[in-house]
């Protein structure tokens, strides 16, 4: 019977699964380097954005089954979720997953169950946390046992996914597997299948990579489209109407901490095989600068009085507050390699977190020549073309989310451009 559980990482997928199984009534404590975010929880409150966490956290805390520190304790089963993320040559920085884990051998007793739900390179489990666990002196696989669970969900629907998605467990034998089986089955709806550790591994960066070279895809053809003076939007639509056909959309490029670094891991074990994967995240990274040549374009085609450029959207994707890997920083820089002057605005972003980054849409506005939108945040979506070109000087907007309704925009005055149909 488990009744306890450190968990390795209170991030956005380490905190809400600690207090999701402190919610289910077992005794959890929750470790962090990070001691100002460890305090923030002690005092509970929140270090990250995600909604239902506060209050799910709150009555963790409250009844008895939450508590946090920055060293591990003696538990019955480990949980590691600490970040995995690349280097600035592209490799995979595994030091917290193995520091996360040397950290938990002194507490190790037999009997324990250790899983790994950072995503991590294919073989990270075999050569990076069994060499620290053997350290141990217990015998793996029969005194303690291991897996990888990978985590899936997205930010802003953790707990929903956490319950209600499959979930995949690779054990490094069958014992770890059904004992992990165990443990999530505690409030996983979703149905969770077995496989080994490597195989697991290799699923959830499979997954993230999938996305990644169908988006660089649907890049790929916007480009096309351009040229074609085709609706590559429209085009993606029609073409999903087929029963097997699941086109991904195009955009400014990928960001966050996962689609655009897994693939990575991939290239960097087996360069010679992933020739397709490093393509596409070619392609994907090329993307700010294919816009920025755009919004050049435009500027000369509307006879543009300046060189003002007022950038819609920081965060790397819709409706989120997050600007990790953000494809509009790349683009930024873009813009001003080419001599643009750029003024950002992000209503979800509320720190100035960017050197060109002003709080108050107006004065993001005034006197741009052309507005680019990045991010297909509802704010935008619902903006009103009146008011914009009212503090504008130029009447030109370039939509590369295809959020904007058109007609509208082209009813206020505006020259219209939108990513993949060239007009
Ligand atoms: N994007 C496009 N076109 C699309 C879809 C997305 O350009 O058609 C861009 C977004 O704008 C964004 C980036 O891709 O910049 C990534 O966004 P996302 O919503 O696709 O994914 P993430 O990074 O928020 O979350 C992903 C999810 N993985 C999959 O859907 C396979 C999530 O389930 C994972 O748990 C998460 O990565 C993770 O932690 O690995």
């Amino acid at each position: 019977m488990i009744k306890s559980l450190c968990v390795v990482g209170l991030g956005y997928i380490g905190l809400p699964t600690a207090v999701m199984f402190a919610n289910h009534k077992l005794h959890v404590h929750g470790v962090d380097i990070n001691e100002k975010a460890v305090k923030m929880i002690q005092n509970k409150q929140l270090h990250i954005e995600e909604n239902g966490l506060q209050i799910r956290m709150e009555k963790a805390i409250d009844d008895g089954y939450l508590t946090a520190g920055i060293k591990p304790k003696k538990a019955d089963v480990f949980i590691i979720a600490v970040p995995s993320p690349i280097n600035y040559d592209k490799t995979a920085n595994l030091e917290y997953v193995r520091q996360a884990t040397a950290a938990i051998v002194p507490y190790l007793e037999k009997g324990n169950l250790v899983i790994l739900e950072s995503t991590v390179p294919p073989k990270t489990v075999e050569n990076i946390m069994l060499p620290e666990l053997m350290k141990s002196n217990l015998e793996l696989g029969t005194d303690i046992f291991v897996s990888h669970s990978p985590e899936r969900v997205i930010p802003g629907r953790i707990f929903e996914e956490l319950i209600n998605n499959d979930r995949i467990v690779g054990g490094i034998n069958e014992e770890s597997s059904l004992k992990t089986k165990e443990l999530y089955e505690i409030f996983v709806k979703g149905q969770i299948h077995l496989t080994d550790a490597t195989t697991a591994e290799l699923v959830k960066v499979m997954e993230n990579t999938y996305r990644d070279v169908n988006i660089a895809f649907a890049n790929e053809l916007a480009k096309m489209a351009d040229q074609l003076e085709v609706n590559v939007w429209e085009a993606i639509k029609f073409a999903n109407f087929h029963p097997r056909v699941n086109v991904h959309l195009p955009g400014p490029g990928v960001g966050g901490h996962c689609i655009a670094v897994d693939p990575w891991f991939l290239v960097e074990l087996q360069p010679d095989l992933a020739k397709l994967i490093h393509l596409s995240r070619d392609t994907n990274d090329g993307m700010p600068s294919y816009v920025a040549s755009q919004v050049q374009r435009m500027l000369t085609e509307q006879n543009a009085a300046g060189r003002n450029i007022a950038v819609f959207g920081l965060a790397f994707k819709g409706n989120v507050d997050d600007m990790r890997e953000s494809p509009s920083t790349d683009v930024i820089e873009e813009l001003q390699k080419l001599d643009l002057e750029v003024t950002a605005y992000d209503p979800h972003i509320k720190e100035n977190l960017h050197p060109t980054q002003v709080q108050d849409m107006k004065q993001a506005l005034q006197d741009a020549d052309l507005l680019i939108v990045l991010t297909n945040h509802d704010e935008f979506t619902a903006m009103d073309p009146a008011e914009v070109a009212g503090y504008m000087r130029g009447k030109a907007v370039y939509d590369t989310k295809n959020c904007l309704d058109r007609s509208k925009w082209m009813d206020a005055g505006f020259a219209s451009y939108l990513l993949g149909n060239s007009k």
